[in-house]
């Protein structure tokens, strides 16, 4: 009988148990808070919207289970999800919050653990590095080049704030240039969402639907769109960057975006690559997104796959999960939904090669991943 062809999961999360502990050890956000019942799962509290006192403890955040912080539980889920291998990263907020002397400590400590605890699951589990973004830049990079010792890490994963102004900021340039000459993939995943007074006073209503299911895309796409208009890919050609939830709107407002630069006079008119008048970056959209982009898949619909192949080319779209993220809301169930049609939304839409290609080959090619 044929084997299956691999499933790898390249968006899934983890709190090792290092991070735990500083969340622990935390009383404003992020935090771990307990509730007053007794039983009652600790609440993870990272979100600004979740830090709001007017609700009660059991209300504000999530509750946090083993399925956060447990390796074999994320090992049992991908067994029940039939996924061959994971390359797991820190979930959000990661290290921003953190001073600029206790970042790098922190790194080099959750960067071991993902290591030690991908050595023990060979060819099963990768993962994406964390990086110290509140340290100095010389800081960064020197965990930058540590990375290469730890030989199942194979990209960082990366939030939209940098060093604290944004992706378009100068000061990351020397770390831009540390990723591109190691080739490590930078793995864009939002967490900020959009300013929370944009949900209305109704917000705390909606729980975490309107920051998720929008705060979270426009903040993805927004951070992008500064990195390419301030010439980050024309500095660094070969950088390869991934980018979360199928680039959050990016493949839908590509033209949009593109057709405001050319209609801005603030920027000056040159050449573009093909010899014709332009605007704006050197390098046009369209070109890098086709040569520096990936997305994931995790976008929940086949529209959403379509566009996002039809952007960067299905042989640059990866499957994910977002696990422990969107479990079942009613426990105990071996399948989740969320999962499913995340799955389905490949199957259904592309091919036989394009399936087989997001599924898995995709980041068996991206992240160079030996699997069993
Ligand atoms: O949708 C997601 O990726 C997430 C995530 O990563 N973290 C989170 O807090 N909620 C949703």
């Amino acid at each position: 009988m044929a084997s299956e062809p691999p499933v790898i999961d390249i968006h899934t999360h983890i709190y090792p148990s290092s991070y735990i502990s500083l969340l622990r050890s935390r009383t404003t956000v992020p935090y771990l808070l307990y509730p007053f019942e007794k039983g009652a799962s600790p609440r993870l509290i990272i979100l600004p919207s979740d830090d709001d006192s007017s609700l009660p403890p059991e209300s504000r955040g999530r509750p946090i289970d083993p399925s956060y912080t447990d390796i074999g539980v994320k090992l049992k889920f991908m067994s029940n999800h039939h996924i061959t291998a994971s390359v797991i990263s820190l979930a959000n907020p990661w290290l921003d919050f953190l001073s600029p002397k206790e970042g790098p400590k922190w790194a080099r400590m959750i960067n071991d653990e993902l290591e030690f605890t991908c050595s023990r699951d060979q060819g099963k589990l990768w993962a994406f590095a964390t990086l110290p973004l509140s340290a100095s830049p010389l800081d960064i990079v020197t965990e930058v080049d540590r990375l290469q010792t730890l030989p199942h890490i194979r990209g960082i994963i990366l939030g939209t704030t940098g060093l604290g102004n944004g992706l378009d900021d100068p000061n990351l340039d020397s770390i831009w240039a540390a990723l591109e000459e190691k080739q490590l993939p930078i793995f864009l995943h939002p967490h900020y969402g959009l300013p929370s007074s944009l949900y209305g006073p109704r917000a705390s209503e909606y729980g975490h639907v309107l920051p998720l299911s929008l705060g979270f895309p426009m903040e993805t796409t927004i951070a992008f769109t500064r990195m390419w208009l301030s010439g980050v890919f024309d500095r660094y050609p070969k950088l390869k960057l991934l980018i979360a939830h199928s680039g959050g709107t990016i493949p839908f407002l590509a033209g949009r975006i593109d057709s405001c630069v050319k209609h801005e006079r603030h920027f000056p008119e040159h050449s573009n690559e093909y010899g014709e008048k332009s605007r704006g970056p050197e390098r046009s959209l369209d070109r890098v997104l086709f040569d520096n982009i990936w997305l994931d898949a995790v976008v929940y619909s086949e529209t959403g796959v379509r566009a996002a192949v039809d952007k960067v080319s299905y042989k640059k779209v990866l499957f994910g999960t977002d696990h422990p993220f969107f479990p079942p809301l009613e426990g105990g169930a071996e399948k989740w939904a969320s999962v499913e049609t995340n799955f389905d939304a490949v199957t259904g839409g592309q091919d036989n090669a394009g399936s087989r290609a997001i599924l898995g080959g995709n980041a068996i090619e991206l992240l160079g991943l030996e699997i069993n």
